[in-house]
């Protein structure tokens, strides 16, 4: 298969000892190009994961990077005393020239991640135990870089998270309409204006600023393959000042509904009681310890806005005429809004219970 960018090449300005084998497209990611590279060094064969970074959507790579650097350092040193250290964080190559990126002749940067092996990601949860594991792993995560040294980690996406600002970028989308597609999406647009009341809830509740990750779907952490255990937090892209309501809030929009993101059946978009149930326990078996009674208060809350909010987004995206989110077929982005508003509904209408039985644990 002819590859869109010349991955050996790639691979060459990074110090990958052993001889390239080949390259393979890699994940299901909606931002960034994944590649999986092969490698035989002496005879064994071993994996690297390339990535060019969207430069669209990421305006400084460079800062972007730095915070990389800086966190998955700062989690190495966390994570020496426990068993199997190299695979609980991610690992970056160096670049010929020492640094941690390298920048091709169109401009494109690139980065190279040792691959995390015996360990996978899925785009649907299977299991309530495997909820518990993901979101341990991302409370950990929050846990263990409460004490990242200063200073402030860049914005890598300013106000990723301004519910109010997405709602706005809606309104102006839906107003230029420039791809004349409001047409196909009266319901939906409906939904989303009915909601704008919640879209300040968070902002206005002053929450402390964490460091977090902003991007906690499922896909984003690894699972072993042995122990089910969530052993790798990846994309570390929003990693950066935030809520961690973020983080939960788009833990529960992924890890609660047993469909993909953009399902079209919507009668199996559901957010199920279990696996929430599975979700707080694992989340507040690692951030009970940090967190203040008002995040507490919140979480459920959480769940519903970013839900939301990322339907909103998609929304947009799909009214833009799809800038933004790769898609793969027509329509795929007002598919994927409808799941969000359709699972958004859902844990509206079960928040109290919700509310519950987070008090109560
Ligand atoms: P995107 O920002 O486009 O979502 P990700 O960084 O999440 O990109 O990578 C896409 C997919 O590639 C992940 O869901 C995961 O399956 C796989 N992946 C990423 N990094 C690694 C790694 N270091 N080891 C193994 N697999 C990885
Ligand atoms: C994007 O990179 P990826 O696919 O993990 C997006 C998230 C959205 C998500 C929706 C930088 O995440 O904010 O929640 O898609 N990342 C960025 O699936 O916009
Ligand atoms: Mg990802």
């Amino acid at each position: 298969m002819k590859l869109k960018h010349d991955v050996r090449a790639v691979a060459r300005q990074f110090q990958i000892p052993g001889e390239f084998l080949g390259a393979e497209p890699y994940g299901s990611g909606h931002i960034n190009d994944t590649y999986c590279a092969v490698f035989d060094q002496a005879g064994v064969r071993v994996r690297y994961v390339l990535q060019r970074i969207n430069h669209n959507i990421f305006e400084n790579p460079a800062a972007l990077m730095e915070n990389i650097q800086r966190v998955t350092t700062h989690l190495e040193k966390k994570c020496a005393g426990q068993p199997d250290p190299s695979r609980r964080v991610l690992t970056l190559m160096p670049a010929r020239d020492g640094t941690v990126f390298y920048r091709d002749a169109e401009g494109n940067y690139w980065r190279t991640y040792i691959f995390i092996e015996k360990a996978r990601t899925f785009d649907a949860v299977e299991s309530a135990e495997q909820a518990f594991k993901a979101a341990k792993a991302f409370g950990q995560f929050q846990k263990l870089l409460a004490d990242l040294p200063a200073p402030r980690l860049h914005d890598t996406i300013p106000d990723f998270h301004h519910t109010p600002k997405r709602f706005a970028a809606l309104e102006k989308a839906l107003v230029a309409d420039v791809a004349n597609r409001a047409k196909l999406a009266k319901p939906e647009i409906e939904f989303a204006l009915n909601h704008r009341a919640i879209c300040g809830a968070l902002i206005a509740a002053n929450l402390p600023e964490r460091v977090t990750h902003n991007d906690t779907k499922f896909n984003n952490v690894m699972l072993d393959e042995a122990t089910g255990e969530g052993i790798c937090v990846i994309d570390l892209d929003t990693v950066m000042p935030g809520l961690a309501l973020y983080d939960f809030g788009d833990m529960v929009r992924t890890t609660t509904s047993p469909a993909k993101e953009d399902e079209r059946d919507l009668s199996k978009v559901t957010m199920q009681f279990p696996m929430f149930e599975a979700l707080a326990r694992g989340y507040l078996s690692s951030a009970a310890d940090f967190l203040t009674p008002a995040e507490k208060k919140f979480l459920v809350f959480s769940g519903k806005l970013i839900t939301f909010e990322i339907g909103l987004r998609f929304l947009t995206d799909f009214l833009a005429g799809d800038v933004y989110f790769k898609v793969h077929r027509d329509g795929h982005n007002l598919d994927r809004c409808r799941t969000q508003f359709h699972l958004a509904g859902s844990i509206g209408q079960q928040e109290e219970k919700m509310n519950q039985l987070v008090e109560s644990i």
